[in-house]
């Protein structure tokens, strides 16, 4: 049986009954596509994620992949390489690329559901699809040239990777040593070591690969933006027939041995040495940081995303447990000792907990969703207003929330779901022990916690002069202002968010004040995780209570049997969200109005 339970009701009553897609795609936005073909393309992704992809979960985790030291490549488990031509074959990849390059046109939060259960299926099997990706950027940022490699690569499965970790720059990408020198015939060679480097060899299972490469050419200034960008592919080919050629100087020299997703490929390349890396400039201009980006950004959505699929099947694998598993009395009935024992559902702190889990499974994926649809013009001003100008800016301020809160929710009440099974959920009988070992990387790469933070203050609040911030809050005040049902929860959703935005402009103030004293500038860094975490409750909370008015109002309206529990858990856990998770915000607000900067001069012998 399938260790993966995917959610498709919650993702097509966010994609059709909250944001209307349905509605646009029959109105001819999209071309052909209708949303009767959105849904039976939903239903497919279902059956391939719960069928094929997750069939090699497991297994590969147990075996995974093996590097070979002699030859500079690894090997891919039989189990995942059958995943991967299963992906390959149903073709999801298309969606949303450049219909100039072969691809389907298709609103965001569309692609994106549909995502999370590739994804959420088996982590590891995602990392031999990294291709399109990178395809994709070299289509929209590359030379004529460059454009037709990406088109071939994209139709011919070719791997992809982004190169920018080296041994001193994680975070602080702009540290890179890697260097590039052009050659007379306007290639360059690429010489440094990268580490970290997901997807840098895949098998047998990619003819090629194209590794995208930060890299510094002589002379260029330093920091990020000394930076430039180059396709560096494994295999030279022949840039008019594509015929694949030998070896380019581009070998992996480690493979990690990690915590989870054991499968994925995670590499040491070295370019140049003995034979030079011959690399090829995105574009023909140094643009290298912001060309970049374009990757990380779609990555860092792909994160959140996966995150909040990888909880989901956690807390449906939890709900199945505790609805069979018997143990204990139920608490009225303690003293009796002869009581009929009862399912552990009937106990409050494992309704506590499940509460918690269905919150932010659905919460992380409302989430993201809003995020999507801000990634359309037209769904952005359909459904909040929104014109592309500033549906692009709300899109960036989202997308460090989606990321930085899908990965450390999701990974946190996680184990809330293992807590569920008891001792059983220890084991690897069921795959909750193995969610955890895989998630905990989504808050580490594409940036940690902290930089979402970072970025989510400096660049998508200050830099943006809080436009944005201010679309989202003014949505919130209106659903708090104009609403008939849910009378204390509207409350509680205007206190909250009286409480974000007053640690908004307590974080603003020690910001100015660090013009006077730039230690007043340590209490941004204090408090900027936790800043995150609380707008992030803030919109989880407003996106669950509009679906649960939706739900409330299909409810009187009178749903079928069938949709009357879905809607009444809809309005159950908005509620419990509301009540539990937002009066909690007036704390993380008085924290942030008083930090000190003691810790920060602290002797680090004291800790
Ligand atoms: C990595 C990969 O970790 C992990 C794997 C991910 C897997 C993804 C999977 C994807 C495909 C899978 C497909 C599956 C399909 C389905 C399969 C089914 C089975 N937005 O602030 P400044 C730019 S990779 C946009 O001064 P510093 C901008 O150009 C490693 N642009 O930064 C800016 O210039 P300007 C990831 C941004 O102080 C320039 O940068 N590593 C943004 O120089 C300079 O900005 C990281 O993420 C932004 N938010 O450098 C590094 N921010 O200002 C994390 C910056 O003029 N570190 N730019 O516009 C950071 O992000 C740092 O903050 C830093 C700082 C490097 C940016
Ligand atoms: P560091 O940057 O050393 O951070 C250590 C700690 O310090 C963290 O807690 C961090 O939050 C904190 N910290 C650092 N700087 C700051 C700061 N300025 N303010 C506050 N806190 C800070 N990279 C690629 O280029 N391509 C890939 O495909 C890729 N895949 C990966 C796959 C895996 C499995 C792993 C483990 C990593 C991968 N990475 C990849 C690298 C990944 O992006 C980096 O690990 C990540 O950016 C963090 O860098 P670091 O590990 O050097 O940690």
């Amino acid at each position: 049986m399938s260790h993966y339970k995917a959610n498709l009701r919650d993702i097509e009553f966010n994609l059709f009954e909250v944001l209307g897609i349905g509605t646009l795609l029959d109105g001819g936005a999209y071309g052909d596509l209708d949303g009767e073909t959105a849904r039976t393309m939903l239903a497919e992704a279902e059956r391939l994620a719960v069928g094929p992809i997750a069939a090699s979960f497991a297994d590969a985790d147990r075996n995974p992949v093996e590097y070979h030291p002699a030859t500079f490549d690894i090997t891919v488990p039989e189990s995942l390489k059958k995943t991967v031509a299963a992906v390959n074959e149903a073709g999801y990849s298309g969606l949303g690329m450049p219909e100039e390059m072969g691809g389907v046109s298709a609103p965001n939060a569309l692609i994106w559901g549909i995502q999370e259960m590739l994804v959420a299926a088996n982590n590891s099997a995602s990392f031999f699809n990294m291709g399109p990706l990178m395809h994709q950027v070299i289509y929209t940022e590359g030379t004529d040239e460059q454009k037709r490699w990406a088109a071939h690569a994209w139709e011919n499965r070719w791997g992809g990777t982004m190169v920018l970790t080296e041994p001193d720059a994680g975070s602080d990408v702009g540290m890179g040593r890697t260097k590039a020198v052009e050659q007379a015939d306007g290639t360059w060679h690429v010489e440094g070591v990268k580490r970290f480097i997901s997807g840098g060899d895949v098998g047998d299972t990619a003819d090629n690969i194209f590794h995208l490469v930060l890299a510094r050419p002589e002379g260029a200034g330093p920091g990020t933006k000394g930076l430039s960008l180059f396709i560096v592919p494994k295999f030279h080919f022949d840039s008019e027939t594509m015929a694949i050629g030998d070896r380019n100087g581009a070998y992996v020299t480690g493979v990690e041995h990690k915590m989870g997703i054991k499968s994925s490929p995670t590499c040491e390349i070295t370019f140049g040495g003995e034979k030079p890396a011959v690399g090829y400039l995105v574009g023909g201009i140094h643009n290298g940081i912001a060309q970049m980006f374009k990757v990380i950004e779609n990555a860092r959505m792909m994160v959140g995303t996966k995150a909040t699929g990888t909880l989901s099947t956690g807390y449906l694998n939890a709900l199945e447990y505790a609805k069979q598993r018997v143990q204990g009395a139920d608490l009225t009935k303690m003293a009796d000792k002869t009581s009929p024992r009862v399912t552990i559902t009937h106990h409050p702190d494992v309704r506590r907990s499940l509460a918690l889990q269905k919150a932010y499974s659905e919460g992380l994926r409302a989430l993201y969703m809003y995020c999507a649809a801000y990634q359309n013009a037209d769904v952005a001003t359909a459904n909040f207003g929104a014109d592309a100008e500033l549906a692009e800016r709300v899109n960036d301020l989202l997308l460090p929330i989606v990321k930085g809160c899908g990965s450390d929710r999701g990974y946190e009440t996680l184990t809330e779901s293992l807590q569920t099974l008891g001792g059983s959920g220890y084991l690897q009988d069921y795959p909750i022990e193995q969610y955890i070992r895989d998630s905990k990387i989504d808050s580490l790469y594409e940036g940690t916690t902290a930089i979402q933070a970072q970025d989510f203050f400096f660049r998508k609040i200050i830099r943006d002069k809080g436009v944005a911030l201010a679309h989202v809050a003014g949505l919130i005040q209106k659903f708090v202002d104009e609403g008939t049902v849910f009378d204390h929860e509207r409350k509680l959703l205007g206190a909250a968010l009286t409480d974000v935005q007053a640690m908004a402009a307590a974080l603003t103030g020690y910001l100015m004040a660090g013009q006077q004293d730039p230690q007043e500038l340590y209490k941004v860094g204090l408090g900027s995780v936790r800043f995150l975490y609380a707008t992030g409750d803030l919109v989880i909370a407003w996106r669950l209570l509009e679906q649960a008015k939706i739900a409330h109002a299909a409810l009187e309206a009178g749903a079928s049997d069938k949709d009357r529990s879905f809607y009444t858990g809809k309005v159950a856990v908005a509620s419990w969200f509301a009540k539990n998770k937002l009066p909690l915000l007036s704390g993380v607000r008085t924290i942030i109005e008083n930090i000190d900067n003691d810790i920060m001069l602290l002797d680090e012998a004291a800790f």
